[in-house]
């Protein structure tokens, strides 16, 4: 089985493969610089092209790495994400693209993580053959670079010690930042579509349906992340289904990826990431 060999690539003949491990620099001190602009990230990050892609200049990714972002609101977080996140991931040499996948904004729709997931990996997937994808909460920093943003045998959760926890890991747990292969995510039929609001979608995807595969984790010291500060966002109230656990035991294969419906509105190619905002509708 050859499949962990790197695929080919259109570029360079005779350039070589990135190096199996990156010069990395370990831990990250991250703070809030409160004059940060947009523009002021895209100076710092040259390489950066329309719709937010990269690849090394000087020689050919091992990887291909979409990171998507479920995301509304959150701009403020967002700039800090991209300004921390571009660099991090140059750093690894990976070919990569920032997707955000924006829930529209019409009347107080409640917000629907998973199903903006699910969206998200079909539109990523439409533009390029990513062979790992990274959901991202919009305001979790990594603070280690030895944290590699590509993908195990199995799914891979990587936010696994966040500061607002004491970086104390827990276990049934997989929310925040969590890496799938599109093959994983197939098999696990992605995630249920039915969670509106706050809440569950993550931890009990971790539970009942990763269909016979498990969870992979960085190491305590590599998996940290700083969490921006927030309330809990207008129309993303705790969801009120207390007994959703156990619906899902029952519906995971018969709601997920496989019955996803949306509509895309816009499709924008950022100097930093492509926008795609998708109406998911409400709920029934
Ligand atoms: C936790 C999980 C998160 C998710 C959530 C429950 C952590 C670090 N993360 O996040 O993965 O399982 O619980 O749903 O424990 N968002 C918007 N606009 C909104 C609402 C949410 O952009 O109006 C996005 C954004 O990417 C945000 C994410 O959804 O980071 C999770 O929402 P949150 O940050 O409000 O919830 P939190 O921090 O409790
Ligand atoms: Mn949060």
């Amino acid at each position: 089985n050859l499949s962990h060999l790197p695929k080919a690539h259109s570029h360079g003949d005779d350039m070589p493969y990135c190096p199996k491990t990156s010069p990395l620099i370990g831990p990250i001190h991250v703070s809030f610089p409160s004059r940060l602009s947009l523009v002021e990230v895209q100076r710092k990050n040259p390489l950066v092209v329309r719709g937010g892609r990269y690849r090394p200049p000087n020689c050919v990714a091992r990887h291909r790495t979409a990171i998507i972002i479920p995301h509304r609101h959150r701009e403020h977080h967002l700039k800090f994400l991209l300004y921390y996140l571009h660099p991090f991931l140059q750093r690894q040499q990976l070919n990569y693209g920032i997707y955000v996948i924006h829930q529209l904004q019409a009347g107080n729709y409640t917000f629907n993580r998973a199903k903006l997931m699910n969206a998200g990996l079909r539109e990523a997937m439409r533009e390029e053959d990513w062979d790992c994808l990274f959901f991202h909460d919009v305001d979790l920093i990594p603070e280690d670079d030895r944290n590699t943003y590509v993908c195990d045998s199995n799914p891979k959760h990587a936010a696994v010690a966040m500061d607002k926890f004491g970086y104390l890991p827990y276990k049934m747990y997989f929310g925040g930042v969590s890496a799938l292969t599109p093959l994983q995510y197939l098999k696990m039929n992605g995630f249920p579509n039915n969670y509106w609001g706050w809440g569950g979608e993550d931890d009990d995807i971790g539970i009942v349906s990763l269909a016979g595969m498990y969870i992979t984790r960085p190491s305590v010291k590599v998996g940290r992340y700083k969490m921006i500060k927030h309330k809990l966002d207008k129309g993303n109230d705790v969801n009120p289904k207390f007994n959703m656990l156990a619906k899902t035991r029952q519906t995971w294969r018969l709601d997920g990826m496989n019955t996803v419906e949306y509509e895309v509105i816009s499709r924008e190619y950022l100097p930093l990431y492509t926008n795609i905002t998708v109406n998911i509708g409400t709920e029934a």
